[in-house]
């Protein structure tokens, strides 16, 4: 199978820029959590990479979150081992040792916008047109409770309860606003912007950095440590109830519907 993440590496700064690239939409697929979970295991064990740069190699897309395809129509079993990979990618990301920064190029919803605010900061194409938030209500689904401590710890109790409940996407100056991103430049600086702010990262003392990101995250990631087999049980009983696979199928379909 040809890569879906890409990582570029340079040695000379400890930067590693990793790319998703996976059309149409950068959605998360197994296959693609998989990769992306060997590849950030690969740069956190490599003591010459101190930085990650997380980013789109699409036009106008992040990533679209998780793939919906395999959550719809899939047996227990599957949807447990997808959900696994999913708590997987965010316990690497979100815990990583490393300084990380999201260079959101595009949209970003739902399980893109988990992956921006695990991130350590987020930059953000100046573009009214490219959403950001936790849409999952609006697919009648429940964002499970470390999307929500994700949030909460991005953009506090208040905006966090708004956002879930009503499922709202961001657009990019709305995000600046509420603070679910850190900087909004043109598009064509993204990225470079991502690299200057990297360089400022890591001029802090590296170890002094790692247990303060630490001490910071560590309740939230040991919540799920402490509950993760039973978020899988939750969430397989959750998305196989015939009612949610119901909403499900009338997302996929109103989103293919759009383009006609
Ligand atoms: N999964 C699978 N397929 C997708 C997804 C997705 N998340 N998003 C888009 N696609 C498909 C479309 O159906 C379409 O397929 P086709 O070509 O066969 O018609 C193709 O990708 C291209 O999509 P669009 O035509 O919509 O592309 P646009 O460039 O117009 O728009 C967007 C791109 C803005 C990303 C748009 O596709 C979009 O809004 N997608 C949906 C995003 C979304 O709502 N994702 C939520 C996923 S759920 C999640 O991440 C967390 C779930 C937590 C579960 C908790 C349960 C307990």
């Amino acid at each position: 199978a040809s890569s879906k993440i890409q990582v570029e590496m340079d040695s000379s700064t400890g930067i590693a820029v990793v790319t998703m690239q996976s059309p149409p939409v950068n959605s998360l697929s197994l296959d693609v959590l998989t990769e992306f979970c060997i590849s950030l295991e690969k740069l956190e064990m490599d003591r010459g990479c101190q930085g990650v740069i997380l980013t789109s190699s699409l036009p106008k897309i992040f990533s679209a979150g998780l793939d919906i395809t395999e959550m719809y129509g899939k047996s227990p079993e599957h949807c447990a081992e997808f959900w696994k990979a999913v708590q997987e990618l965010w316990l690497k990301l979100y815990g990583s040792s490393m300084v990380t920064v999201a260079a959101v190029n595009g949209s970003s919803p739902a399980g893109g916008c988990l992956m921006a605010t695990s991130c350590d900061y987020r930059i953000m194409a100046d573009n009214p047109k490219y959403g950001i938030g936790l849409n999952e209500t609006q697919l009648g689904i429940v964002a499970p409770f470390w999307f929500r401590d994700t949030m909460v710890n991005t953009v506090g109790n208040r905006v966090a309860e708004l956002s879930l409940q009503l499922g709202l996407l961001y657009s990019a100056p709305d995000a600046l606003r509420v603070g679910l991103v850190d900087q909004l430049v043109p598009e064509q600086e993204v990225l470079r912007t991502a690299k200057d702010t990297m360089a400022k990262w890591l001029a802090i003392p590296d170890h002094a950095r790692q247990i303060t990101k630490s001490m910071m995250r560590k309740p939230t990631i040991d919540k799920l440590l402490s509950h993760r087999e039973a978020d899988i049980a939750n969430f397989v009983s959750f998305i196989t109830k015939d009612s949610i696979q119901k909403s499900l199928k009338m997302y996929l379909e109103g989103l293919k519907k759009r383009k006609n």
